[in-house]
């Protein structure tokens, strides 16, 4: 880590401590409820007066949220974006840290921030962020580490290189010596707390296996070729993880030869994978990447308190609860998937897209479009455009693209930022996934711009206009 980093985090941590009383603005995804529930125990074992406010987006009408007090607002998964947001709401800079992954937009106030991306760590999220913060605090906030991990799984920090880089391996490796986290180079699959292994295997997609991606029935059949024993003595499926080693890499290397034998790339077959030794076995809390996706499912149904209270250890009413929105959450994933490939999308020449009008919560949008993407042309990013069923006038309009059109140059984020910029509305994100608010009426105009904005990035990569 680099000095100014380092130095930026204690700075946050003595603001934090010298502050009476603590208001946490987070996000409610994975990663900033991660973060709140970090910071949140942090301040709680410094002594320090805190409450939690969670926002779907720091936009104008969630401002109303941020309370007008002597508190400290610290600012997690959010607030870097939206420094001109602050300044309207006339918050000084001594009342404002911001803890944020985000790309920093200055807005005359000199906001005081934690942000790996000045310092080059673009792999740190801002639950990474936070946990660096409650470390300086207290000691004793190792036992945090698992949060900090799942929060940067959650935003995607270790999939491109399926490992994690940097402040977050160091996280990462810190919480791995003191017991709570279990480091492992693994089959690169979501599931494998919770999912048979073919059921794990023929539900993965990153790497594509022939003859057995999207097939459970023939993934079963080519384990048992394989003659690797699936079954407990009890008869029940194992899950993955509970596979002996031996068992392990036979059917890895017989995946290996499979993708080999239809030419395909064998390197995102084995990747980082991390787990929580002291959750119940099966338990989707386990492993970060499942544990990301019970609070994702608490922050898309609204309930971002269920998945901090999760993160704060409640495995009673509040997994339960949780529990019951991610059974709930894939249904609805599933009715939307299943509702895009039979309407069919409208291709342009650098963009497909489709309408779902105000079938489906806004919120989960953004999956079903990552999701689609893997049954259509994955050449051509996704739009999905859906109406707001609080606010008719105002629609979502959500963007997914492949890892392998982001190395050609894809930068959906751009894309959105001018775009939504351009038609009245707002948006974010990453490069891989983005994200706007727009008028209703300006939904034509957006996805043309959108297509034309693309169709420039394909021929210079950089930002351009429409
Ligand atoms: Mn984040």
């Amino acid at each position: 880590m680099m000095m100014g980093f380092r130095e930026d985090v204690a700075g946050a941590a003595a603001a934090i401590r010298a502050a009476d009383e603590v208001t946490i603005v987070s996000h409610i995804d994975a990663d900033g409820i991660a973060a709140e529930a970090i910071l949140g125990q942090a301040l709680d074992r410094a002594g320090v007066r805190n409450r939690s406010v969670f926002v779907r987006q720091l936009e104008p009408v969630a401002m109303r949220h941020v309370p007008k007090d002597a508190s400290l607002k610290v600012f997690t998964d959010l607030g870097a974006g939206q420094q001109n947001l602050l300044v309207e709401h006339d918050l000084s800079s001594e009342e404002v840290l911001i803890l944020d992954h985000h790309v920093s937009q200055p807005a005359g106030r000199d906001y005081r921030q934690v942000n790996g991306l000045p310092y080059g760590h673009t792999r740190l999220s801002a639950a990474g962020v936070s946990y660096l913060v409650a470390r300086d605090l207290d000691p004793s906030c190792v036992d945090l580490s698992p949060l900090a991990v799942v929060g940067n799984v959650g935003d995607m920090m270790a999939r491109t290189d399926l490992q994690m880089v940097g402040p977050a391996r160091e996280i990462l490796e810190e919480g791995n010596r003191a017991g709570y986290i279990d480091l492992a180079r693994d089959l690169n699959c979501y599931g494998i707390s919770t999912r048979p292994a073919h059921v794990c295997l023929a539900f993965g997609d990153d790497p594509f296996i022939p003859g057995i991606s999207g097939n459970p029935t023939l993934a079963l059949s080519f384990l048992q070729h394989l003659g690797v024993p699936l079954q407990s003595p009890g008869g029940g499926w194992m899950v993955w993880e509970e596979i002996p080693f031996d068992g392990k890499r036979r059917i890895v290397s017989a995946l290996a030869q499979q993708l080999v034998l239809h030419g395909r790339d064998t390197s995102r077959l084995i990747g980082e994978v991390y787990l929580f030794p002291h959750e119940a076995a099966r338990s989707p809390l386990r492993n970060a990447s499942e544990y990301a996706t019970v609070l994702n499912a608490c922050g898309r149904w609204a309930k971002p308190l269920v998945g901090s209270r999760i993160c704060r250890g409640d495995r009673g009413t509040a997994y339960r609860e949780a529990e019951h929105m991610l059974t709930h959450h894939r249904g609805m994933i599933r009715e939307l998937l299943q509702f895009i490939l039979d309407r069919g999308v409208t291709e342009l020449s650098h963009l497909q897209y489709i309408h779902v009008g105000d079938r489906f919560p806004d919120t989960i949008i953004g999956i079903g479009a990552g999701m689609a993407l893997s049954k259509l042309n994955p050449k051509k990013p996704i739009l999905i455009l859906g109406q707001m069923a609080d606010d008719p006038l105002i629609s979502k309009a959500s963007l997914r693209t492949t890892d392998e059109m982001v190395r050609r140059g894809v930068d959906l984020q751009q894309v959105v930022v001018t775009a939504s910029a351009k038609n009245g509305g707002s948006g974010g994100g990453h490069r891989i996934a983005a994200g706007a608010y727009i008028p209703k009426e300006a939904e034509e105009r957006f996805v043309h711009c959108a297509n034309r904005l693309l169709a420039r990035q394909y021929a210079h990569p950089g930002p351009g206009h429409c």
